[in-house]
């Protein structure tokens, strides 16, 4: 059976030294043998969260990483400089990466590649805008991000992957997708998986559910069959991210 996982978007918060803060003050609270437990950081806060989570069952995570080795990008992070700190996970296309910084369907395919050739684990994140729901073409669209995403993508690296479907219309607006919408999706991700690689493949791989989770809707929402775990942004700076943690 797959593993919880359950991780925390910090997004654009949070000082080094208030990460070291954070970090001890959840530290105890996110103590978990039943789930896989990341923290993703600021980039300039990952050597500060590494050490304060030291001992314990917390993985630390990037928000993002470029998809060359090194160069002239300026204020781009490459995925050494991640794993020469210890990085075990990265987000990869998420929404609001798409939205401000113009990452397409291409870029986060080579942000895959990359992250897979340097032994860090990709949360794949996909999720369709409030239109693309009215206009009813919600899976059509996920599939086709799924699919680019993984594109030269291997079946034994896919296993290992993570996807986070995150609706867009849920993001940080405190509108959770109703449980019935995000198994729908989540199980259709999983059905394209298949159809890409295997049934071994589909099942291995962790689909994450995200979007304005909380302690009150996690319980409901993990529990379902395709979703193995949450992607948190807002209520994983607070103790309330314990609680989804051990949502059981
Ligand atoms: C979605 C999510 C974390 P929030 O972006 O990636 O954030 O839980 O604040 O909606």
């Amino acid at each position: 059976m797959r593993k919880t996982i359950v991780a925390g978007n910090w997004k654009m918060n949070k000082t080094p030294s208030e990460t070291v803060a954070l970090v001890n003050e959840l530290k105890p609270l996110v103590a978990s043998e039943t789930s896989d437990v990341v923290f993703c950081v600021p980039a300039i806060c990952i050597p500060a969260a590494i050490e304060a989570a030291k001992g314990s069952n917390i993985n630390i995570g990037a928000e993002n990483m470029y998809y060359e080795e090194s160069g002239a990008y300026t204020g781009e992070i490459a995925p050494n400089m991640l794993t020469d700190l210890g990085v075990k996970y990265v987000i990869i296309g998420h929404s609001e990466r798409r939205e401000y910084f113009a990452e397409t369907d291409e870029t986060v395919n080579k942000k895959v590649l990359k992250a897979f050739e340097h032994g860090i684990t990709p949360i794949v994140c996909c999720g369709e805008t409030l239109a693309q729901r009215e206009q009813g073409v919600t899976i059509d669209f996920v599939r086709q991000q799924i699919k680019i995403a993984f594109q030269g993508v291997t079946a034994d690296q896919a296993k290992t992957a993570v996807i986070a479907y995150e609706p867009i219309w849920a993001i940080g607006t405190g509108k959770v997708a109703t449980t019935e919408q995000a198994q729908e999706v989540c199980k259709a991700i999983r059905e394209c998986i298949a159809e890409v690689y295997d049934q071994a493949t589909a099942d291995a791989i962790r689909i994450q559910y995200g979007g304005s989770v909380s302690a009150a809707s996690a319980p409901e929402l993990f529990a379902q069959d395709d979703i193995d775990g949450g992607l948190v942004g807002g209520a994983s700076l607070k103790p309330d991210f314990g609680k989804i943690v051990n949502y059981k």
